[in-house]
């Protein structure tokens, strides 16, 4: 129903006897939620949180009818992360590196080269070290879901010159999205990394503002960045994920059996979601390289000395404090 007919019909009710007044006609739900995020209508994230969405509108007998807003359509990542505090927008997923601009300690799992394999980062983000991270984020005003979706383990890609080595990035104009560790991550590095939202990437790179940037496979894939880019260095640097996250007030304003709900198909969904996101690493290097892209292995152990050298890891230590890094060291082994 049109807003406009809504309020003709709330008016024509005024001057009705009480019991002709109209409920909410049974389609309209209840609540409507907006969920905006960065990644286009392809990425796994959207198809996957499309069916929850679908499962969740039939679960609460249409109470609770999610509306998807896919790629920065609502403002850039960082706009759109004040709109959810503010409660205009109802559900984000958000990097957690970008997050910490807010909760410091949501970047913790960005530290370079911290997680092996998939085999460490699931036990630990939906472990201790992710229980951890939620708790700081519901002190801010919003709520975290359970599980996190996966983004990815991320590579740097240039237009300028093969990356093989560390000393390459030397001076080197890298993009990195707005977050403390990831300036920081570069600058140890010896680069010149930039803070660019992620809708802003494509015609920052098109435009040579920067050189390079750095994503998941499946994000340089469905942004096609490859147009954009034609060196891919396979260096693994960091695995990022995406909290999904309600502002506070709107999810408790849902009643309890809601949530619950909602939580479950959410967390179901972004289960099947890590599977994509895992089966596209295997896949997309062939469709990359169709599009032109030229791979590069690199050796992880000299990139990691680097930041070793630069004091990352001991400055990063000390920032996120005893707790914290302990929680992250108790996951992925000794980092110092
Ligand atoms: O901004 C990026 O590079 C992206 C899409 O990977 C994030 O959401 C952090």
């Amino acid at each position: 129903m049109s807003r406009l007919s809504r309020r003709t019909l709330l008016t024509a009710g005024a001057a009705l006897p009480l019991f002709a007044i109209r409920t909410r006609p049974a389609e309209a739900a209840e609540f409507t939620y907006k969920y905006a995020n960065n990644v286009p209508l392809t990425h796994p994230m959207n198809v996957r949180a499309g069916e929850a969405a679908k499962r969740i509108k039939e679960a609460t007998g249409g109470r609770l009818e999610i509306q998807i807003f896919p790629n920065n359509q609502l403002g850039s990542d960082t706009d759109t992360l004040s709109q959810l505090r503010a409660g205009a927008v109802e559900m984000f997923t958000l990097s957690g590196l970008i997050l910490s601009t807010l909760v410091p300690v949501a970047s913790i799992n960005g530290v370079g080269f911290a997680f092996k394999d998939y085999g460490q980062v699931w036990p630990a983000m939906d472990g201790a070290l992710g229980s951890l991270v939620r708790g700081e984020i519901a002190k801010r005003g919003l709520y975290a879901m359970a599980k996190q979706w996966d983004n990815g383990y991320r590579q740097m890609t240039s237009s300028a010159k093969p990356i093989k080595t560390p000393e390459d990035l030397s001076g080197f104009k890298m993009r990195v999205p707005p977050s403390p560790l990831w300036t920081s991550l570069f600058k140890a590095f010896g680069a010149a990394p930039t803070s660019i939202n992620f809708n802003e990437v494509y015609s920052a790179l098109q435009t040579h503002i920067v050189d390079g940037q750095e994503n998941p496979l499946a994000i340089i894939d469905v942004a096609k960045l490859y147009e954009v880019q034609k060196y891919l260095s396979v260096t693994n640097h960091m695995w990022d994920g995406f909290w999904f996250l309600a502002n506070k007030r709107a999810w408790e304003a849902l009643p309890a059996d809601v949530r619950e709900i909602t939580e479950r198909e959410l967390n179901a969904s972004a289960v099947q979601q890590r599977v994509d996101i895992a089966k596209l690493n295997d896949t997309l290097s062939g469709s990359l390289k169709t599009h032109g892209m030229e791979f590069i292995q690199t050796d992880a152990a000299a990139f990691r000395a680097t930041l070793k050298k630069a004091g990352f890891y001991s400055e990063w230590q000390q920032k996120f404090g005893k707790e914290a890094w302990g929680a992250l060291e108790a996951a992925v082994g000794s980092l110092a």
